[in-house]
């Protein structure tokens, strides 16, 4: 890399706070083998921004793309260097270097001064500060004042992660942490890379439905609850929620820009659960998308978003639906329902779009350890009393079959959500079904089905652990005889039609509603 100084390498107003700032150009090429050899240690804190071009930042044992506008900050002691992508290409970087220790002798940091304190936010409070003196507290504000300048012309996002990070440097080196605040931990640099790896990945690919904190987390070689804890730490906020918000801010981008519907806004920035997409929107911006839209576009264009406001507010319901079955409101569950099948709102919509949809954020959260065990349990009252009062509606039109069937969640498995819902498709067929409940042994299954003459015994399994007794199910069966009168269906999350086949079963289907009506054909067959 060669590096050219530029003449005002050092740059008023920051001369007095030593900041070093250059800018060089790159010159060589990556090469995957040379990498590792190529890299320097800084020796100060660096913020490097990509001024012009786009090129190869190596950090660590990461080689990331980079282009105009990305921002990193390097801790002393971390291996970094740029590259060019290819000969072609130009890469541009500016640096502020800068050497932390230098800006504080003895009398800097004074605890009986408290009003000149650094606070570091963690949501919204203080979690620990530095006392500075006054001066300190001025250069401070200068250096931010400073960089935030820089970040703003170019990726603004990162200047909450800059603010934060220099924040914890003063922490680092203050005299005086609030001794009321306990666990002050400090981030290392190796969390800050995690953690502006993460940014960076969120940035460039909140798009893609499939980025989520577990996938993050394997990219970047670190487990889940690791990437969860440095992210708090650092950024303040859950990851799931900074994705979230960066998302929101796409979609507020691409409202006012063009008129496309806004699921297909929502669905290009990322969203794919509409009901919990309104709701976030209403939450972030304080508004529905369409009136955030109306907001931005000229009058004329206002009796086409009347339409569009007036479909927002079955969003709004599904998406209260939703939001209270996360909270587990049980009680407010069933009535927001039945508020919405009395609104004509499809009941196959509010089982998908809201109750569903809730379960499914709860699920993330509960895989984030963002919520535990007890949240989840009343999530799952919720939403089997919400599901109760859909029952009656969610017979499917026409084919009404007659047949008996039982159903089960296999031994040592106990999620009967997902079971509870296929028994209520087929009672809505007009099957009878026979509900043995969760945990249920495959002896329990064929005995079942032998005494009282099932057409068909149906297997639920949630856990990749269970889902072996369902293989035990089907040999039980064969071993009673039974195995040419009865036919065995599964289902569950963690199934697949694979698994059906090397098992043997008659039947895999991913949801309730298929499996009513498969249940339906083999009763009538
Ligand atoms: Co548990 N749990 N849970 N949990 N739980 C999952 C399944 C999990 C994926 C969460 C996670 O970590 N991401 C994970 C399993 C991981 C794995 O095995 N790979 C998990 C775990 C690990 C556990 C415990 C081990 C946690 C612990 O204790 N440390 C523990 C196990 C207890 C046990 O069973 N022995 C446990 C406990 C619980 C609660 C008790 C707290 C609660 C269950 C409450 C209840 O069911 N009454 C619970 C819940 C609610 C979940 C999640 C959050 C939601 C499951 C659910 O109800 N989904 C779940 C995470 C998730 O799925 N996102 C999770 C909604 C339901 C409608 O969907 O059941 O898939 P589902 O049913 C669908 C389809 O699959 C299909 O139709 C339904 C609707 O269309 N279907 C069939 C289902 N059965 C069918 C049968 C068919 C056909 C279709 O034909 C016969």
């Amino acid at each position: 890399m060669k590096e050219k100084k530029l003449s005002s390498t050092v740059t008023e107003p920051v001369n007095d706070i030593n900041i070093e700032c250059s800018i060089f150009s790159c010159e060589s090429v990556y090469n995957p083998q040379k990498v590792i050899s190529r890299l320097k240690k800084t020796q100060f804190f660096d913020i490097c921004f990509v001024v012009e071009g786009s090129g190869i930042h190596s950090i660590l044992n990461q080689e990331i793309p980079c282009s105009k506008g990305d921002i990193c900050v390097i801790s002393p002691g971390i291996p970094y260097e740029y590259f060019l992508a290819d000969s072609k290409g130009s890469l541009t970087v500016q640096r502020l270097r800068f050497n932390i220790c230098d800006w504080f002798s003895q009398e800097v940091t004074d605890p009986t001064k408290p009003k000149y304190c650094y606070g570091v936010f963690g949501g919204n409070r203080v979690t620990a500060y530095a006392t500075l003196n006054a001066s300190m507290e001025e250069r401070v504000h200068r250096l931010f004042e400073y960089i935030e300048a820089e970040a703003a012309e170019k990726k603004h996002e990162w200047r909450e992660l800059i603010r934060g990070y220099l924040a914890n440097l003063l922490i680092g080196i203050g005299r005086y942490v609030n001794s009321a605040i306990k666990n002050v931990s400090f981030a290392s640099p190796a969390e800050w890379e995690v953690v502006s790896s993460s940014i960076r990945i969120i940035k460039e690919e909140y798009s893609d439905v499939h980025l989520t904190l577990d996938s993050v987390a394997k990219r970047l070689y670190v487990s889940k609850s690791q990437l969860s804890r440095f992210f708090k730490k650092i950024v303040g906020v859950n990851f799931s929620d900074y994705l979230h918000r960066l998302r929101i801010k796409k979609v507020c981008q691409l409202l006012s820009e063009d008129r496309r519907s806004v699921q297909a806004v929502a669905e290009q920035c990322g969203f794919h659960n509409m009901a919990a997409f309104y709701k976030l929107f209403n939450v972030e911006v304080g508004m529905t998308p369409n009136e955030y839209r109306v907001s931005m576009t000229a009058t004329d264009s206002l009796d086409e978003y009347k339409k569009l406001l007036r479909g927002e507010k079955v969003m709004s319901i599904l998406s209260e639906i939703s939001e209270n079955l996360q909270k587990g409101k049980a009680k407010i569950v069933k009535e927001l329902v039945q508020q919405a099948i009395d609104a004509g709102v499809k009941p196959a919509d509010i089982l998908e779009q809201g109750l569903l949809s809730g379960m499914g954020i709860i699920g993330e959260k509960f895989k984030n350890n963002e919520v535990y065990v007890p949240e989840v349990l009343v999530a799952a009252r919720a939403m089997n009393m919400g599901s109760q009062i859909l029952k009656p509606y969610l017979a499917a039109d026409g084919v009404v079959a007659s047949g008996k069937v039982c159903i089960g969640t296999v031994q040592g498995d106990l999620h009967d959500i997902g079971k509870n819902l296929v028994k209520m498709m087929m009672e809505g067929k007009g099957l009878e079904v026979i509900d043995l409940g969760t945990d249920v042994a495959p002896e329990t299954f064929i005995k079942t089905a032998i005494e009282q003459d099932c057409k068909v015994i149906c297997c639920s399994a949630l856990l990749t652990t269970t889902m072996s007794v369902m293989n035990d199910v089907v040999k039980a069966a064969d071993a009673a005889g039974i195995r040419d009168k009865v036919k065995i269906m599964i289902g569950g999350a963690p199934l697949t039609d694979e698994f059906c086949q090397q098992i043997g079963a008659d039947a895999y289907t991913p949801d309730a509603a298929s499996a009513a009506d498969v249940a339906a054909a083999f009763c009538q067959a």
